[in-house]
């Protein structure tokens, strides 16, 4: 099933097929059911929208080339168009809500290009980001954009989600480690935005206007990211506070008392520590703890490295910590990211009914944040895992039902409002990475007004005029 409406685009039939596997070969292109449903999903529950959306057909160009005709193709029939990354996207952003032609880019997933002297990598959208640290690595160099997904997700993928992760705080997200882009209009154009270059004012910045834009403007089809030194040592502490309003107010001493700018700077609540533990089946000290911070450093130099974490632990304990730990070897400091990134597949384990978001305030907002989220689950009976890049501000509040009620649907759907309106009041925003998709696209209006929703609009015509690229995203 699909949103087609009034029958606005054409559909899949057998002409369209004849001539996509024309342009790329019988082998790139599937209509089978099993590989369109698999194709057609990504990591949001199907709880969150009441269709089974599902591709007509899914592709796997090969080159530039290809992905231009298929859009030629696609214009000139009215055809939807859903550009596909690795599918761990946490907001239906490649779910093809208007039936249509799936662009999953696995096969383009070669890594063009490390350039020590300019100090980038060219890379196609279907390399998996942790791929392009591994490639840079032995010219001493690494790419600090990589969110937390970057063992399974795409580079084109978290460039169109413009995506985060725990390094923000120090490298910024994925737009800032990006200089360039290859992209294929949907009128099936081939431009280049940016370039191998640090600084450029020449016309529009469209890099980063594309960087979040979620497939609905172009298809990256080549990405040029910047590389920085890989730091020689990291240190992870982790360390537990009493409640979750310490640990979160002495993120700013951090920077400012300590005048250390973090890798990262990480919390887990003490419902997070407890559902990962009961997944993952080991556990991190301190569980009864109010809450954990995760702050990484790095350096070259051990012994001033050493200084540095010698004197932030001081300002933990000094700041109420109940104890720093310090890891320090690479199997302590696995096990403790192991924690931290398996909270959201832990929650997927365990739990069908829940509002996974990923709001952002102010970081000095954060502590009033968080005690609006308990209320929020007081009244509304629900669990809150919350835990993210405190850093950023960015919180991932997962509200939770234990049991599954009849009103789930409503409870649930009430809590997340009421989450979002005092992510408002706190000059909040509603996504900080996730995205907006298709699973956010109706509270919109909660965080922007008319002018900008009615821009937003004219930008996607102005590059999509027949609305056929990753239609019923962000906006209608
Ligand atoms: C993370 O920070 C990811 O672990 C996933 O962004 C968060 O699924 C989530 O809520
Ligand atoms: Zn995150």
């Amino acid at each position: 099933m699909s949103l087609i409406k009034d029958g606005k685009y054409s559909p899949v039939d057998s002409g369209v097929i004849g001539e996509l596997t024309e342009i790329m070969g019988s082998e790139n292109v599937s209509f089978d059911p099993d590989k369109i449903r698999v194709y057609s999903r990504d990591e949001v529950g199907g709880q969150f929208w009441e269709s089974d959306y599902l591709a007509e057909v899914v592709v796997f160009p090969r080159n530039t080339e290809q992905v231009s005709a298929l859009m030629r193709l696609a214009s000139r029939k009215v055809i939807a168009v859903t550009p596909r990354g690795a599918g761990t996207g946490l907001s239906g952003g490649a779910v093809p809500a208007f039936g249509g032609i799936v662009v999953s880019f696995e096969k383009m997933n070669r890594i063009l290009e490390c350039d020590p002297v300019n100090l980038t990598a060219t890379v196609e959208p279907g390399v998996i980001t942790a791929e392009i640290c591994r490639a840079a690595m032995p010219y001493g160099l690494q790419y600090a954009g990589d969110p937390c997904s970057g063992d399974a997700s795409f580079i084109g993928g978290n460039v169109a989600e413009n995506a985060g992760g725990n390094k923000v705080i120090k490298y910024g997200a994925t737009g800032a480690n990006v200089l360039g882009l290859e992209v294929v209009l949907p009128s099936g154009e081939v431009t280049w935005f940016g370039g191998k270059r640090r600084k450029d004012v020449t016309g529009l910045d469209l890099v980063h206007l594309v960087a979040g834009s979620e497939g609905i403007l172009c298809l990256i089809t080549k990405v040029i990211v910047k590389l920085v030194p890989l730091p020689s040592c990291i240190v992870d502490l982790l360390v537990p506070f009493s409640t979750m309003e310490e640990a979160i107010s002495f993120v700013p001493k951090i920077l400012t008392e300590s005048r250390i700018v973090p890798a990262s700077i990480e919390c887990m609540n003490k419902n997070s520590l407890k559902i990962v533990s009961r997944y993952i089946g080991s556990s991190l000290p301190f569980e009864e703890a109010g809450a954990h911070l995760i702050i990484q450093l790095e350096g070259n130099d051990p012994d001033s490295l050493a200084d540095d974490y010698e004197r932030l632990g001081q300002a933990c304990l000094s700041s109420g910590a109940l104890e720093v730990f310090v890891a320090d070897n690479r199997n302590s400091r696995d096990r403790l990211w192991k924690a931290r990134k398996s909270v959201a597949e832990a929650v997927m384990a365990f739990y069908t009914r829940y509002a996974k978001e990923d709001v952002v305030v102010p970081t000095s907002e954060v502590p009033e944040l968080m005690r609006e989220v308990d209320r929020i689950c007081e009244h509304y009976g629900l669990e809150g895992v919350n835990y993210g890049h405190v850093g950023d501000g960015n919180i991932h509040v997962n509200l939770l039902m234990e049991e599954d009620r009849p009103d789930w649907k409503s409870v649930i759907e009430s809590a997340r409002m009421e989450l979002y309106s005092v992510t408002a009041r706190l000059g909040g925003t509603l996504s900080g990475e996730h995205g907006i998709g298709l699973k956010r696209k109706k509270y919109m209006t909660i965080f922007l007004d008319e002018a900008q929703i009615g821009l937003i609009r004219r930008i996607k015509k102005a590059f999509d005029p027949l609305g056929i690229l990753n239609p019923g995203k962000i906006v209608d």
